[in-house]
């Protein structure tokens, strides 16, 4: 099958950077330049920017920023010279004011014939991923292009009665969004309040933790999407833009992460050695109970909330491990916990209270179905080394800027079974409206969780339902596989009054 040969890739590169870890060192990266690494580095918490009485009016300067990161100095494109870029806190009912300042370079290149070819890495946006806002005008618009040299105003009006929880904000202009999110543009949008009601988890202290896949070139840059594919380049995992931070707590401790996957293209499985994780909500959205997981999968976009108790003093790694997505998912230390001190008599809440902050939509409340098929096409001879030989298709069309895919009605709601035809996994994420899902390969699923972003099994399905009732306007729909969705895999969605 064609697709193999896609996962036989992946493999093989993921291989070289596994051999290039257990080495110390990473074979392609000697002409990188080296930066010194503190390896007993506290983990360190992005700034934060709260909203005042109802507004958060802020600046966020897209620009070139040096860092040192795990052994590496890189130059790369960030929000405020920093990776990642300032946590926003909000809160239902307020406005959230951008001011976005575009201070990248003029792009050296003009648009493409063909949209689906990565372009204009100096062009940007701004996409408030989670928020259930309008897509429209300068709000949540991701068809807005904002150029170098110059800045917008971003202006998003976030409901009284949306859910609160872990979102996060990255650019999403189609052509430069995966490079500027593999290079760190990402940072954690809060809505507070969603267990204020639970004093267990009221009281424990919050840490984002957002993930990165770190990769750069032999100059510590990201210039060309060659770069980013196939991945022969060097390669690890970050946290907050660290390698391997380490974070202190004290026994019997309980501490909320809110994990943030901002990599651009693989799963990671999350795990932490002599710990349980416990998931109180995922995507933002607060689960009816907590739940009891020796690992937490993530896919790129996915967010998951849980808490921690901490055992006995000692050293523990959070790691992402082995996991199949048709091909290894990468593996490797994120974060080392150190569990010392005094103890502390904190405990998990038994139940977060059996229900969910949106109503479940029951079949009977189904107005309409669709079904969508993702596909990738791969040269049929072995392997396949640029990523211009690739086409990823959804309906078995391209992303096309000038067409919409999918037209519904304000007011529905519609039952969706995402279709993946290849060998390995896809990530479907939908903007502006989240979903709950129904079923998993048509199987029913025993927890009907709400989610924006969502794993498509290969050669399997996922089923869900999802109401348009807020706003109209046009918005898209991507695989969140970066590369996937800026070499085709996007469609748009609109939502007619
Ligand atoms: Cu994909």
């Amino acid at each position: 099958m064609a697709s193999g040969l896609a996962a036989a890739l992946v493999v093989r590169s993921s291989a070289a950077s596994e051999t290039a870890e257990a080495h110390g060192g990473h074979p392609l990266g000697r002409g990188a330049p080296r930066a010194p690494w503190d390896r007993n580095a506290a983990l360190v918490e992005p700034e934060v920017r709260r909203s005042i009485k109802g507004e958060l009016r802020t600046e966020l300067k897209v620009a070139y920023g040096y860092k040192s990161l795990g052994g590496y100095r890189l130059s790369l494109r960030t929000y405020e010279g920093g990776i990642p870029g300032p946590t926003l806190r909000v809160k239902p009912g307020d406005v959230l004011r951008i001011r976005l300042v575009n201070d990248l370079p003029p792009n050296p290149d003009s648009m493409p014939d063909d949209m689906t070819l990565p372009h204009q890495f100096n062009s940007t946006n701004f996409h408030f991923h989670g928020g259930h806002v309008s897509p429209n005008g300068i709000a949540d618009n991701i068809f807005r292009v904002m150029e170098p040299g110059r800045s917008y105003d971003i202006e998003i009006a976030i409901p009284e009665d949306h859910t609160c929880g872990t979102c996060w904000y990255h650019p999403h202009k189609h052509g430069s969004a995966d490079i500027q999110l593999t290079s760190g543009m990402a940072g954690a949008l809060i809505i507070e309040g969603d267990f204020d009601d639970i004093p267990e988890i009221r009281d424990a202290t919050d840490q984002v933790l957002l993930l990165n896949e770190v990769l750069f070139d032999y100059r510590g840059t990201i210039e060309t999407y060659d770069t980013m594919w196939p991945e022969g380049v060097p390669r690890f995992l970050s946290v907050n833009g660290q390698r391997e931070p380490v974070i202190r707590l004290r026994p019997g401790e309980v501490r909320r992460w809110r994990l943030i996957h901002a990599g651009h293209e693989n799963n990671l499985n999350l795990a932490l050695e002599g710990h349980e994780l416990h998931p109180i909500a995922y995507d933002g959205i607060r689960r009816p109970e907590i739940g009891s997981l020796t690992a937490q999968l993530m896919a790129p976009g996915q967010r998951a909330d849980v808490l921690v108790r901490a055992g006995a003093p000692g050293t523990y790694w959070l790691r992402a491990i082995a996991n199949d997505q048709g091909y290894p998912s990468p593996t490797g230390p994120l974060a080392k916990i150190v569990v010392e001190g005094e103890p502390m008599a904190m405990t998990l809440p038994a139940t977060l209270g059996g229900r969910s902050p949106l109503k479940t939509i029951a079949a009977e409340e189904v107005t309409n179905k669709r079904e969508l098929p993702l596909r990738t096409i791969v040269p049929e001879y072995p392997p396949a080394a640029n990523y211009q030989e690739f086409t990823f298709l959804i309906c078995d069309q391209r992303f096309d800027p000038d067409r919409v895919d999918q037209r519904i009605r304000l007011g529905a709601v519609e039952e969706w079974k995402v279709i993946n035809e290849d060998e390995s996994d896809h990530v479907f994420h939908i903007h502006t409206n989240p979903f709950q899902l129904a079923a998993v390969n048509d199987l029913p699923v025993a927890e009907a969780d709400w989610r924006d972003t969502v794993i498509v099994p290969r050669l399997g399905s996922v089923t869900f339902r999802s109401r348009f009732l807020d706003y109209a306007g046009r918005f898209v729909l991507h695989c969140h596989m970066m590369n996937h969705e800026e070499l085709g895999m996007m469609q748009i969605v609109e939502v007619q009054a």
